[in-house]
Protein backbone atom coordinates (compact mmCIF):
# COMPACT_ATOMS: atom_id res chain seq x y z
CA UNK A 1 0.00 0.00 0.00
CA UNK A 2 2.79 2.18 1.19
CA UNK A 3 4.79 1.42 -2.09
CA UNK A 4 1.75 2.22 -4.13
CA UNK A 5 1.12 5.49 -2.39
CA UNK A 6 4.54 6.62 -3.43
CA UNK A 7 4.79 5.59 -6.87
CA UNK A 8 1.70 7.62 -7.21
CA UNK A 9 3.77 10.57 -5.52
CA UNK A 10 6.56 9.92 -7.65
CA UNK A 11 4.37 10.03 -10.95
CA UNK A 12 2.50 12.97 -9.59
CA UNK A 13 5.85 15.23 -9.13
CA UNK A 14 7.49 13.70 -12.02
CA UNK A 15 4.11 15.08 -13.93
CA UNK A 16 3.60 18.75 -11.87
CA UNK A 17 7.15 19.52 -11.28
CA UNK A 18 8.20 20.33 -14.64
CA UNK A 19 5.14 22.91 -14.95
CA UNK A 20 5.84 24.42 -11.72
CA UNK A 21 9.17 25.43 -12.78
CA UNK A 22 8.06 26.73 -16.01
CA UNK A 23 5.43 28.89 -14.40
CA UNK A 24 7.81 30.41 -12.19
CA UNK A 25 10.75 30.76 -14.42
CA UNK A 26 8.01 32.82 -17.13
CA UNK A 27 9.99 34.89 -18.74
CA UNK A 28 9.69 38.76 -18.19
CA UNK A 29 6.46 39.96 -21.06
CA UNK A 30 7.90 42.47 -23.75
CA UNK A 31 4.19 43.30 -24.72
CA UNK A 32 0.75 41.92 -23.46
CA UNK A 33 -2.42 41.77 -25.28
CA UNK A 34 -5.73 43.97 -24.99
CA UNK A 35 -9.24 41.54 -26.80
CA UNK A 36 -12.13 40.44 -26.05
CA UNK A 37 -15.58 42.60 -25.84
CA UNK A 38 -13.48 45.15 -28.04
CA UNK A 39 -13.46 46.71 -31.13
CA UNK A 40 -9.80 47.19 -31.88
CA UNK A 41 -7.38 43.90 -30.56
CA UNK A 42 -4.35 45.87 -29.03
CA UNK A 43 -0.90 44.69 -28.85
CA UNK A 44 1.10 46.99 -26.61
CA UNK A 45 4.39 47.23 -26.03
CA UNK A 46 6.41 50.30 -24.38
CA UNK A 47 6.48 52.06 -26.77
CA UNK A 48 2.63 51.69 -27.54
CA UNK A 49 2.16 52.22 -24.18
CA UNK A 50 4.05 55.81 -24.20
CA UNK A 51 1.62 56.85 -26.51
CA UNK A 52 -0.74 57.38 -23.50
CA UNK A 53 -0.72 60.29 -21.06
CA UNK A 54 1.56 59.76 -18.51
CA UNK A 55 -0.14 58.79 -15.04
CA UNK A 56 1.47 58.38 -11.71
CA UNK A 57 0.86 57.58 -8.25
CA UNK A 58 2.84 56.79 -4.84
CA UNK A 59 1.75 54.05 -3.20
CA UNK A 60 1.87 52.11 0.43
CA UNK A 61 0.83 48.45 0.32
CA UNK A 62 1.27 45.24 2.45
CA UNK A 63 3.23 42.95 0.29
CA UNK A 64 4.18 39.81 1.74
CA UNK A 65 3.00 41.37 4.98
CA UNK A 66 5.81 44.29 4.89
CA UNK A 67 4.64 47.56 4.40
CA UNK A 68 6.34 48.65 0.81
CA UNK A 69 6.64 52.17 -0.86
CA UNK A 70 7.02 52.95 -4.20
CA UNK A 71 6.58 55.23 -7.10
CA UNK A 72 5.00 54.63 -10.12
CA UNK A 73 4.82 55.60 -13.54
CA UNK A 74 2.49 54.32 -16.09
CA UNK A 75 -0.93 55.42 -18.36
CA UNK A 76 -4.26 54.63 -16.89
CA UNK A 77 -5.92 50.98 -17.80
CA UNK A 78 -9.28 53.21 -18.68
CA UNK A 79 -7.18 54.88 -21.20
CA UNK A 80 -5.94 51.48 -23.39
CA UNK A 81 -9.81 50.12 -22.71
CA UNK A 82 -10.93 52.93 -24.33
CA UNK A 83 -8.30 53.01 -27.37
CA UNK A 84 -9.08 49.30 -27.62
CA UNK A 85 -12.93 50.32 -27.09
CA UNK A 86 -15.15 48.82 -25.17
CA UNK A 87 -18.59 46.73 -26.85
CA UNK A 88 -21.33 48.54 -25.63
CA UNK A 89 -25.00 47.85 -26.44
CA UNK A 90 -26.81 50.43 -26.30
CA UNK A 91 -30.43 49.11 -25.92
CA UNK A 92 -29.41 47.32 -22.79
CA UNK A 93 -29.26 50.13 -19.63
CA UNK A 94 -25.38 50.55 -18.20
CA UNK A 95 -24.62 48.04 -20.47
CA UNK A 96 -20.73 49.06 -19.40
CA UNK A 97 -21.40 48.04 -15.48
CA UNK A 98 -21.65 44.11 -17.32
CA UNK A 99 -17.87 44.38 -18.29
CA UNK A 100 -15.31 43.16 -16.44
CA UNK A 101 -11.68 43.32 -17.01
CA UNK A 102 -9.83 40.21 -16.30
CA UNK A 103 -5.81 40.94 -16.08
CA UNK A 104 -3.62 37.56 -16.68
CA UNK A 105 0.32 37.43 -15.63
CA UNK A 106 2.67 35.58 -17.33
CA UNK A 107 2.79 33.41 -14.58
CA UNK A 108 -0.83 32.14 -14.73
CA UNK A 109 -1.95 34.90 -11.91
CA UNK A 110 -5.15 36.44 -12.19
CA UNK A 111 -7.11 39.39 -11.08
CA UNK A 112 -10.60 40.82 -11.59
CA UNK A 113 -11.59 44.21 -12.24
CA UNK A 114 -14.74 45.65 -13.18
CA UNK A 115 -15.52 48.75 -15.95
CA UNK A 116 -17.75 49.97 -13.44
CA UNK A 117 -15.17 50.59 -10.63
CA UNK A 118 -12.60 52.31 -13.08
CA UNK A 119 -14.89 54.07 -15.55
CA UNK A 120 -14.55 57.73 -14.88
CA UNK A 121 -18.17 58.91 -14.58
CA UNK A 122 -18.72 55.44 -11.94
CA UNK A 123 -15.97 54.25 -9.54
CA UNK A 124 -13.33 56.42 -11.22
CA UNK A 125 -10.60 54.14 -9.49
CA UNK A 126 -7.31 55.54 -11.12
CA UNK A 127 -5.75 51.92 -11.96
CA UNK A 128 -2.14 51.97 -13.45
CA UNK A 129 -0.43 50.22 -15.96
CA UNK A 130 2.86 50.98 -14.86
CA UNK A 131 5.99 50.52 -16.55
CA UNK A 132 8.26 51.97 -14.23
CA UNK A 133 8.88 51.38 -10.51
CA UNK A 134 11.05 54.15 -8.52
CA UNK A 135 12.46 55.43 -11.58
CA UNK A 136 13.60 52.33 -13.87
CA UNK A 137 12.02 49.71 -15.71
CA UNK A 138 10.20 46.63 -13.87
CA UNK A 139 12.69 43.93 -14.66
CA UNK A 140 11.68 40.85 -13.95
CA UNK A 141 8.23 41.83 -13.58
CA UNK A 142 8.45 42.42 -17.29
CA UNK A 143 6.83 45.57 -19.26
CA UNK A 144 4.39 46.51 -17.34
CA UNK A 145 2.33 46.14 -13.52
CA UNK A 146 -0.78 46.76 -12.33
CA UNK A 147 -1.03 49.20 -9.67
CA UNK A 148 -4.70 50.09 -7.88
CA UNK A 149 -3.28 53.31 -5.67
CA UNK A 150 -6.39 52.57 -2.76
CA UNK A 151 -5.56 49.02 -2.38
CA UNK A 152 -4.51 47.88 1.85
CA UNK A 153 -2.58 44.76 -0.20
CA UNK A 154 -0.54 44.62 -3.09
CA UNK A 155 -2.43 41.33 -4.22
CA UNK A 156 -4.12 42.81 -7.29
CA UNK A 157 -0.77 44.34 -8.83
CA UNK A 158 -0.62 41.79 -11.17
CA UNK A 159 2.82 42.03 -12.67
CA UNK A 160 4.10 40.67 -15.92
CA UNK A 161 0.68 41.39 -17.20
CA UNK A 162 0.78 39.13 -20.71
CA UNK A 163 -3.20 39.65 -21.32
CA UNK A 164 -6.19 41.43 -20.52
CA UNK A 165 -9.58 40.82 -21.17
CA UNK A 166 -12.87 42.58 -21.74
CA UNK A 167 -15.70 39.73 -20.82
CA UNK A 168 -19.69 40.93 -20.40
CA UNK A 169 -21.24 39.14 -17.21
CA UNK A 170 -24.22 37.86 -19.67
CA UNK A 171 -27.76 38.05 -18.83
N1 LIG B 1 2.23 37.97 -12.02
C1 LIG B 1 2.14 38.04 -10.68
N2 LIG B 1 1.83 39.22 -10.10
C2 LIG B 1 1.72 39.31 -8.76
C3 LIG B 1 1.91 38.19 -7.92
C4 LIG B 1 2.25 36.95 -8.56
O1 LIG B 1 2.44 35.90 -7.94
N3 LIG B 1 2.36 36.92 -9.94
N4 LIG B 1 1.80 38.31 -6.56
C5 LIG B 1 0.99 39.43 -6.06
C6 LIG B 1 1.13 39.67 -4.64
S1 LIG B 1 0.40 38.52 -3.63
C7 LIG B 1 1.73 40.80 -4.12
S2 LIG B 1 1.70 41.16 -2.47
C8 LIG B 1 2.41 41.74 -5.01
C9 LIG B 1 3.81 42.02 -4.55
O2 LIG B 1 4.21 43.12 -5.25
P1 LIG B 1 5.62 43.85 -5.08
O3 LIG B 1 6.53 43.18 -6.05
O4 LIG B 1 5.33 45.25 -5.45
O5 LIG B 1 6.05 43.68 -3.68
O6 LIG B 1 2.46 41.29 -6.36
C10 LIG B 1 1.27 40.74 -6.81
N5 LIG B 1 1.39 40.52 -8.23
MO1 LIG C 1 0.74 39.25 -1.47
Amino acid sequence: MKSIFAAFALVGALLVSPIAVWAQSAPPTASFIVSGEVTQRLVVNLAKLKTFPVASADVTYFAAGAVTTHSFTGVLLWDVLQKAGIVVDPTVKNDILRKTVTVYGSDGYVSVFSVGEIDPFFGGNQIILAYAQDGASLGNSGLAKLVAPGDKAGGRFVSNIARITVRDSGR
